[in-house]
């Protein structure tokens, strides 16, 4: 049965005022399944529902039971703020039976949330002031959540952001040749090789030493953050791999999405540029809301974040295709090939440029600190 079947099932099982009669699939996630269902009534709340992939996340009572307690201690940091809890952090709608989670007759797991109207989210940015409200938006998140006990969040997916581990699934991947697709990425492969070594910085027991582990949302891809009509930020969601890491892989992977001229596959490699000034209205924004927790080591690693993150979702997108796509979903053949010269591409670009954007950093840092002294 297709899953939109078991939609009515579904909403019927939420305390949810819509009767679905007008449901439409929604998002340009990779991973699960969204839909947005509109209530007849223009004035009344519309819903998100979201199968939940749960081949990737298999707990998904314990990955319910940290979206519940994070937007639990965002929503309380809201209203200490005196911001608007319900439009500035998700909300998740429970079910008949008292669950944030349903799980239908088929099998399939699902969550709804209450959708935000009157917003939109961006795949690719476009001017600074929305790459400064995205750094703005990521900054406070992690600042709001800087006394959240992060050792308490279960580890939804394991080793997600450990390079060393995804450089093994790619050793894996190359070995067993699932896909038959070896001949395909001879270039490619030399390229994780010749950086791997420098991109296992975060794994070494100097920086474990030396960097705080915290509460991360790790999928900081700019259209993770809901703008409003006047494109300041509003809201950051899709809160499903909330758990403890460091701060600058959240930097780097919204880098990656917001200094990048170009879409994450593009086709064109020659498209893929380096947007100076949206680096810097970004940085600008994120020090702006995140200094008053980050440690001097921490401000020094976020380059080292915006090298990796190209670097590892690279050696994802190419370990997928080497596998024959069982992970990501993909529009077509070579999709996962095609995302993966993309990413190196970037990579490469920003590798070039690693001293600039370092220099990038400092500036914006001393430029805050000097701002604050003034009052
Ligand atoms: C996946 O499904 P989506 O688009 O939210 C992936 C992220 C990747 C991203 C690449 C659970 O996120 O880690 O960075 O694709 N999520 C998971 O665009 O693997
Ligand atoms: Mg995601």
């Amino acid at each position: 049965m297709q899953i939109s079947n078991y939609i009515p099932e579904v909403i019927s099982n939420f305390k949810c005022s819509a009767k679905g009669n007008d449901v439409q699939a929604y998002g340009s996630g990779h991973i699960n399944d969204s839909f947005l269902v509109k209530n007849l009534a223009p004035e009344d709340t519309d819903y998100l529902l979201q199968r939940i992939n749960n081949s990737i996340f298999s707990d998904v009572e314990a990955l319910t039971g940290n979206m519940l307690r994070v937007t639990q201690h965002l929503k309380e940091k809201v209203l200490s703020q005196h911001g608007d809890p319900l439009k500035e952090v998700m909300t998740l709608i429970p079910t008949v039976n008292n669950q944030y989670y349903y799980r239908d007759s088929g099998g399939n797991y699902w969550r709804m949330l209450h959708f935000l109207k009157d917003t939109r989210s961006y795949d690719m940015v476009s001017t600074a002031k929305q790459a400064y409200q995205g750094g703005k938006a990521f900054g406070k998140f992690q600042s709001m959540l800087a006394d959240f006990p992060s050792e308490e969040l279960f580890e939804v997916i394991p080793d997600f952001h450990n390079i060393e581990f995804r450089l093994t699934q790619l050793k894996e991947a190359v070995a067993s040749n699932l896909g038959d697709r070896l001949e395909t990425v001879t270039e490619e492969l030399e390229l994780v090789k010749a950086h791997a070594d420098a991109m296992l910085y975060f794994q070494q027991t100097e920086t474990l030493a030396t960097l705080p582990k915290r509460v991360t949302h790790n999928d900081t891809k700019f259209n993770n953050v809901l703008l409003d009509q006047d494109d300041e930020a509003q809201c950051v969601i899709d809160l499903e791999t909330v758990m403890q890491g460091y701060v600058a892989y959240d930097f780097g992977d919204a880098i990656r999405t917001i200094i990048n001229t170009a879409a994450e596959d593009e086709a064109d490699l020659e498209k893929i540029q380096l947007n100076m000034p949206l680096f810097q209205a970004y940085t600008r924004g994120y020090l702006e809301s995140a200094a008053n927790f980050l440690t001097d080591q921490e401000v020094q690693s976020l380059v080292k974040g915006v090298l990796l993150f190209p670097y590892m979702q690279g050696v994802r997108f190419l370990t997928d295709y080497l596998n024959g796509d069982t992970y990501y979903k993909i529009k077509f053949p070579d999709h996962n090939l095609q995302r993966t010269r993309a990413q190196f591409r970037l990579f490469r670009n920003l590798y070039n440029k690693a001293a600039e954007l370092q220099e990038i950093i400092e500036k914006e840092m001393s430029n805050l600190k000097t701002s604050q002294a003034h009052g």
